[in-house]
């Protein structure tokens, strides 16, 4: 068996995502995700300039040698650009390979280890009034667990807040736009919010809230342990991990769990954090880090620090990496909790999927593969945007973390 043909197949139906299709000589095919947010053609490049040439006339079924010829092969390894394309091509292996034996991807793994995969859905509000709100609109539709970010006094356009309710997209403009950011003001507000949140509805849903590498390691401190009596499931990435070591200073202080890893792309981002059991959830994704291939080393090394998984599912990943993330949480042992930002009804059209929401879980759908294709001549219909997630500064001028 050989792969015959492999292209990329950009479309912006809303935003931008990019696929790999990979065709074998046996008429079956197979579609990865390789959508990084605001640095989309620079993948596109990677995969048809550097990897598809490599690929042609190899044997599809080989998928863990694939793996290793591209991140070793390359010499050059590591780096979101790097990753999410081998991710491609690791997911779309996968789906032929599913394809091949019959099997949904979640069966190759070996088995399921639950029937539906927990998720949490967005909460946004301008203010503290129409987060408690979105948060009542999201327990009505089902949802068990709830993340929640709210606008904040004297701040424009926080993160997290955005124009539509149910479609958050923060991609939004041709060239980055400009936020205004203050921390103190940020922290003053949100255990305001969450303290609101469960006097409106007890304590039987989860809630999360996504800091969004925004406080200094002793901040982040004092947010946990402002929000410990309204008992979150996670504060997400609470400072930038580029220094883990951080980590220890916000675990002195507080029993907020801590969950990070959206921009992780290998083992090697999350392993201190993991092996000195400083976070309780691992964010990393299939698609921005390596593939299945590769997050399932990640969870089980996270695994043997009973830390759970909790995988990033903004609407920046195509619906093919949320059909993927899917298989891989139905399997794995230590699983936590997805993310899910449903995507726009012209995105569903453009990529056909298996996976269902229903009553606050999401299920994979037992169609061989991943579940997840492509309307290619629909796809045709959206060429690309340039788009950008804003910039951050300081209200003095000085650059700061998006
Ligand atoms: C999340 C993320 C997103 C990211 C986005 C960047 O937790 O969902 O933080 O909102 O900002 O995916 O591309
Ligand atoms: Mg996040």
């Amino acid at each position: 068996m050989k792969i015959q043909s492999a292209r990329v197949i950009v479309t912006c139906p809303g935003r931008n995502f990019v696929t790999l299709k990979i065709e074998t000589d046996q008429g079956v095919f197979g579609i990865g995700d390789a959508t990084l947010n605001g640095r989309e053609l620079s993948v596109v490049s990677y995969l048809e300039d550097h990897v598809i040439p490599c690929l042609i006339g190899m044997d599809p079924r080989r998928i863990e040698d694939i793996w290793q010829y591209l991140y070793r092969g390359a010499y050059w390894r590591r780096g979101p650009v790097t990753m999410s394309a081998i991710a491609a091509v690791d997911t779309a292996l996968w789906d032929i390979k599913g394809k091949m034996a019959g099997m949904p991807i979640y069966d190759l793994l070996g088995g399921k280890s639950r029937d539906g995969v927990m998720v949490y859905g967005h909460a946004n509000g301008a203010d503290i009034a129409e987060t408690v709100d979105a948060v009542g609109h999201y327990i009505d539709l089902g949802y068990k667990a709830i993340r929640a970010q709210s606008g904040v006094p004297g701040i424009k356009d926080a993160y997290g807040v955005g124009r539509g309710k149910l479609f958050y997209e923060p991609a939004d403009a041709a060239l980055p736009s400009l936020t205004i950011w203050d921390t103190k003001k940020y922290l003053d507000h949100i255990p305001k919010l969450f303290e609101k949140i469960r006097d409106t509805y007890g304590f039987e849903h989860h809630l999360l809230h996504d800091g969004h590498h925004r406080m200094t390691p002793i901040e982040a401190a004092q947010l946990g342990k402002a929000l410990e009596p309204a008992k979150l499931f996670w504060l997400e990435d609470a400072t930038p991990a580029e220094n883990q070591e951080a980590f220890k200073l916000i675990r002195q202080h507080t029993t907020t769990p801590l969950a990070v890893g959206e921009i992780f792309n290998t083992i090697w981002d999350c392993k201190d954090l993991i092996q000195n059991q400083l976070i309780d959830y691992i964010r990393a994704t299939v698609v921005h880090a390596g593939g299945i291939t590769h997050l399932r080393r990640i969870a089980d090394l996270a695994a043997i620090y009973q830390i759970k998984t909790g995988s990033h599912g903004a609407t920046d990943l195509s619906p093919v990496c949320m059909g993927a993330a899917l298989h891989f949480d139905s399997w794995v042992p230590n699983f936590g909790i997805q993310e899910y930002m449903r995507h726009t009804p012209e995105t569903d059209e453009v990529f056909p999927h298996n996976y269902r929401f229903e009553q606050g879980y999401m299920y994979a759908g037992d169609a061989p593969g991943h579940g997840v294709d492509i309307d290619e001549k629909l796809a045709a219909k959206y060429p690309y945007q340039p788009a950008y997630l804003p910039v951050a500064r300081l209200e003095d001028g000085t650059m700061f973390n998006w």
